[in-house]
């Protein structure tokens, strides 16, 4: 469905390192160049859940039970104090769309239509304004991609969400299901995950 999204260059490097990665582990295997196709596959078609490249899945980050369970609920915490939303909360908030590549340092780029609640409303809803930035914490523990920091000028922006769909359907768990951070022009790796609260900071 998005295929056309993903960039050429991204499938070049995502190839050449596919390849390099199967010369260097099938040297003298004599499947060497049928396996090629099984690693290069999934990248290469942009396959995942919701026609998206998946970086970690739910289960590698360990937060599958965690992420499903309807006890799940958002923290927001501003100059008002804090907040909390179940995704039924979310849903009834005003909803909004953003076409927004998620760029992979690790050599993909794939554009996807999310939708979701924006950022900012969050933030408005606990007394921040149009000065604060916002730390992002996801439920996953301990990985350098656990917490994401974004400025004002990210925060404000209209495409800023923290989205609850893809394509039109809730979010797969391994793209971050139940909520996850979507910013335009924004490395992926700042596209956090499976979001468990937001802390305005001033
Ligand atoms: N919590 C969490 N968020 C994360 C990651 C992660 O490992 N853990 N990976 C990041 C990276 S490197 C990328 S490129 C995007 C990929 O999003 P996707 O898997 O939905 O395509 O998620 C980002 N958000
Ligand atoms: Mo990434």
């Amino acid at each position: 469905m998005n295929q056309e999204g993903t960039t050429r260059r991204g499938l070049l490097i995502a190839t050449a390192a596919g390849v390099a990665a199967v010369v260097a582990t099938t040297a003298g295997q004599s499947f060497g160049w049928l396996s090629r196709f099984n690693v290069l596959g999934p990248r290469v078609r942009g396959l995942g859940p919701q026609s998206l490249p998946v970086n970690t899945t739910a289960a590698e980050a360990r937060v599958v039970d965690v992420a499903r369970a309807d006890t799940w609920r958002l923290s927001v915490t501003g100059p008002a104090g804090t907040r909390t939303f179940s995704l039924t909360d979310l849903r009834n908030m005003p909803q909004s769309t953003s076409e927004v590549p998620i760029a992979c340092v690790e050599g993909w780029s794939s554009t996807a239509d999310w939708s979701g609640v924006r950022v900012r409303d969050l933030v408005d809803a606990v007394g921040g304004s149009d000065t604060n930035s916002v730390r992002f914490h996801s439920l996953q523990e301990g990985s350098q991609y656990s917490v994401s920091t974004m400025g004002p000028e990210f925060v404000r922006a209209e495409a800023t969400l923290l989205a609850l769909d893809l394509f039109g359907e809730p979010l797969d768990l391994d793209h971050g299901f139940p909520a996850r951070v979507i910013a335009p022009g924004r490395p992926g790796v700042l596209q956090t995950k499976w979001i468990a609260s937001m802390e305005v900071l001033p």
